[in-house]
C-alpha cells in the first residue's frame, strides 16, 4: 500500500553521499587557491545536499501521520507504533536540517581558510560532522527500514467500495472462502495463525466492486492480552466492516471447541454494535449444527454462493429482491 523506499543504514547512507563528494574532482576559479576552495565547497555541498536530500526522500515516503484514515493509523499502531514512527522521523528531520546547516557553514569556513593544508581540514572537519550526525540517528534509521516492511504489507482499500470483514477463531476456514470468492491468494494452511495480517481481494458484482478482507484469527480473551497480528484484525472490524461474515467451526477441526468460538461471537458483536454481523458454519463437509445458520464448505463449494449472496446483500444494504447476485470463483 504504502511505497516507501529502502532505507539505508547509517553507514550506508554516508557512503552513498561520499560516493557523491568523490564525483566533485575539478571547480572553477581564476587562481589555484580559489580553484583548491571551489572544490572543497563542491565535495561538502554535494555530500550534505545527497545526505539531505535521501533523508527527505526517506520523511516523505512514510504516510502522512495526521491524513491518514483511521484504519491505517491503528495499523500502524499495532505493527509500528505511531508514536515510535513519529519519533523517528523527526530524527531524520533533524539530522537533514542539521546537516544543511553544517554544510553552509562549512562552506563559509573553507572560503576564509588560508592556504590548501586549512582548505582540507575544514573539509576533513565538515565529513566528520556529516558522519556524525548520520551515525546519531543510526538506531531512527534501523527503526525505519524495518516499519516500512509491514506498511508495505498493509492493504489497498478503496473507502467506498462496500467491504465484507471475514472475522472467526484461527484456522476455520477464514482464508478458504476469501480465496474461494475472490482474487485474493491468501495462504491456506491446517494450523492457526496462518493469516498474519489483513489481505484484501476483491470480486464484482454488476458494475459494482466489492472489498473482501481476510483477517487473522481471533482467540476468545481480553483486548489488553491480544497481540498485534489479533489487533489488526480488531481494528479491520472496527474501521472498515460494512458487514462481519463471522466463520464458525463446528467440526472443532480448527483445534478449538466451538464454546470458545460463539464466546467471541459475542464479544464481537458487543464490541462492534453497527456491523451487521452474519454468522456462518465452515467445513460443512465434516460437521454441523443444525441451528438454522447458513453453512458451507470450501472443499465441495457446497453453499458458499449463498452464503456470498447473503453478505452482499447485508454489505450493501439494499433490499433482497433487489440484491445483486455474486458470483463464487
Ligand atoms: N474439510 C474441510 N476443511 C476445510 C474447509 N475450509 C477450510 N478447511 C481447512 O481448514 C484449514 C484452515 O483453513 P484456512 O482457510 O487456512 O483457515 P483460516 O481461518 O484462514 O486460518 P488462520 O489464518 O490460521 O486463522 C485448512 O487445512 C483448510 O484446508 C472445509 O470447508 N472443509
Ligand atoms: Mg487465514
Amino acid at each position: 500500500m504504502f511505497e516507501t523506499p529502502r532505507v539505508l543504514d547509517a553507514q550506508g547512507l554516508l557512503d552513498k553521499a561520499f560516493r557523491k563528494a568523490s564525483k566533485a574532482t575539478t571547480a572553477k576559479g581564476r587562481t589555484r587557491e580559489e580553484r583548491t576552495k571551489n572544490l572543497a565547497v563542491a565535495k561538502i555541498q554535494a555530500a550534505g545536499d545527497a545526505l539531505a536530500s535521501t533523508l527527505e526522500s526517506y520523511i516523505k515516503g512514510f504516510p502522512s501521520l495526521d491524513r491518514i484514515p483511521p484504519f491505517y493509523r491503528e495499523l500502524i499502531d499495532v505493527t509500528v507504533g505511531v508514536a515510535a514512527l513519529h519519533k523517528h522521523l523527526a530524527a531524520a528531520d533533524w539530522a537533514r536540517t542539521k546537516i544543511l546547516e553544517l554544510s553552509r557553514q562549512s562552506a563559509r569556513r573553507v572560503q576564509a581558510a588560508r592556504g590548501a593544508a586549512d582548505v582540507g581540514s575544514v573539509r576533513r572537519e565538515a565529513f566528520g560532522r556529516f558522519s556524525s550526525v548520520v551515525k546519531q540517528i543510526g538506531t531512527n534509521l534501523d527503526a525505519l527500514e524495518a516499519a516500512r516492511r509491514p506498511l508495505k504489507r498493509f492493504p489497498d482499500l478503496d473507502p467506498e467500495a462496500p467491504t465484507i470483514v471475514v472475522a472467526g477463531y484461527p484456522n476455520v476456514g477464514k482464508s478458504s472462502f476469501v480465496a474461494r470468492v475472490s482474487t485474493a491468494k491468501p495462504r491456506i494452511a491446517p494450523y492457526p495463525f496462518t493469516t498474519q495480517g489483513v489481505t484484501v481481494g476483491h470480486f464484482d458484482v454488476g458494475y459494482t466492486r466489492f472489498q473482501i478482507l481476510d483477517t487473522p484469527g481471533l482467540l476468545d480473551r481480553p483486548m489488553d492480552q491480544r497481540n498485534p497480528m489479533e489487533r489488526q484484525a480488531i481494528s479491520a472490524l472496527a474501521h472498515v466492516a460494512g458487514v462481519v461474515l463471522f466463520i464458525l467451526d463446528p467440526s472443532e477441526t480448527c483445534g478449538y471447541p466451538l464454546s470458545s468460538q460463539m464466546r467471541l461471537l459475542d464479544t464481537v458483536r458487543e464490541s462492534f454494535p453497527d456491523a451487521p454481523v452474519l454468522v456462518v458454519e465452515a467445513k460443512a463437509d465434516l460437521a454441523r449444527t443444525d441451528l438454522g445458520r447458513p453453512a458451507m464448505s470450501t472443499v465441495t463449494g457446497s453453499g458458499v454462493q449463498k452464503v456470498l449472496d447473503e453478505a452482499v446483500r447485508l454489505a450493501t444494504r439494499s433490499a433482497p429482491a433487489s440484491a445483486p447476485r455474486a458470483r463464487a470463483g
